[in-house]
């Protein structure tokens, strides 16, 4: 009998790249669920059981984890800082997911569950400057995350450890610190900083402009980890037995000013900046620290940012070239 996965969030960034993961191994049966339509899922395979279908819904979760061993839950109503900062009771709303869930877990007797939640759930005093030190797994208390979003990751971090401790799922949760790379969103409305500014520039490129758009002054920090070593952490903590937080994230921390500076070497031009100070920009620093992960599992980043943004830059570069298909990774469903 092989292992029966379901991936929810399948429709979507890490989600999709998940389902290509365990398809190519080829030796699971694997049920995808997401709220879009088929369509509009950025990758999309037509040997799985696929489910266009709203997981806030508690029957519907019952239905789609049915018989199923292992769920990595990806789903949520989310995007970059110009997503988040305006729809934090959208945001909110992905509590209904994770609770009902879990909650279909215990009762269809899943063996394993694993939440994606986020570096917004950091206290937001460790990330006033540029240039933090990097956070850890403690730094979430006390705590004062991220409004909205951040709090759902919170609160739900916290449902996965009750549900380990008084009902036994082995649930595990992992913060997620910027993931890029291809078959991303990188246009209208959730994109976030990597695909956004790859994409201000292609566009910079093909249209002859000088200037591109910043939000904010740039000076402003972040680490962004690329898909590649997002899946490999991911399965490295879902095979753990432990069911603590880990960070999977990049201790490469760059202001969004040296991150263009890297974009600006690919495409081989430099452009003026048009800083957007009222743009949201969300924290001021923010960094991994992959001490636990590191010494607890083995894992770390590998991937350059810079190598990361050339093989990102290149797919939304080929994207906008051949026009075809993109609406899906364009615009906000
Ligand atoms: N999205 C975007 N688009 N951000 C830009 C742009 C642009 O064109 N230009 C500059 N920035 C700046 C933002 O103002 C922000 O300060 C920084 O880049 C990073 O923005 P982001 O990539 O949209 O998102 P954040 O890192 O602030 O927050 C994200 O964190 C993740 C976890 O680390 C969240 O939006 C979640 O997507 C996620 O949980």
């Amino acid at each position: 009998m092989k292992q029966k996965i379901l991936i929810a969030g399948a429709g979507g960034f890490i989600g999709g790249h998940l389902v290509k993961y365990f398809r190519d191994k080829g030796k699971y049966d694997i049920v995808c669920a997401d709220i879009k339509p088929l369509e509009y899922w950025f990758q999309l395979f037509d040997n799985n059981k696929n489910f266009s279908l709203d997981l806030k819904d508690y029957e519907n979760c019952l239905k789609v984890s049915k018989d199923i061993d292992y769920i990595f839950n990806m789903a949520c109503n989310m995007g970059g800082m110009g997503f988040i900062e305006n729809n934090k009771a959208e945001c909110m709303m992905s509590v209904l997911i994770n609770a009902n869930l879990l909650r279909a877990s215990i009762k269809n007797k899943v063996k394993k569950y694993l939440f994606s939640s986020s570096a917004c759930v950091y206290n937001s005093q460790k990330q006033l400057k540029t240039f933090v030190p990097g956070l850890k797994e403690t730094d979430a208390y006390p705590a004062d995350p991220e409004d909205g979003y951040g709090w759902e990751k919170l609160f739900s971090e916290r449902m996965c450890r009750h549900f380990y401790e008084d009902f036994g799922l082995e649930t595990r949760v992992i913060r997620y610190h910027n993931v890029y790379g291809p078959m991303g969103t990188f246009d209208g409305g959730r994109e976030k900083a990597p695909a956004a500014l790859c994409r201000k520039i292609i566009e910079a490129v093909n249209k002859d402009k000088k200037k591109i758009d910043v939000w904010g002054d740039g000076k402003q920090t972040r680490s962004f980890l690329y898909i590649d070593d997002c899946i490999e952490g991911t399965l490295k903590v879902f095979n753990s037995k432990f069911y603590e937080v880990f960070n999977v994230g990049s201790e490469e921390q760059v202001s969004i000013n040296q991150m263009i500076e890297m974009i600006e070497e690919i495409a081989n031009q430099k452009f003026e900046k048009n800083y957007q100070l009222d743009k949201p920009k969300g924290v001021r620093g923010r960094c991994s620290d992959n001490s636990l992960i590191r010494s607890k599992l083995g894992w770390d980043n590998k991937t350059t940012l810079k190598e990361g943004l050339q093989k990102t830059y290149k797919w939304i570069d080929e994207q906008i070239k051949s026009g075809s298909n993109i609406d899906k990774f364009t615009k906000s469903h």
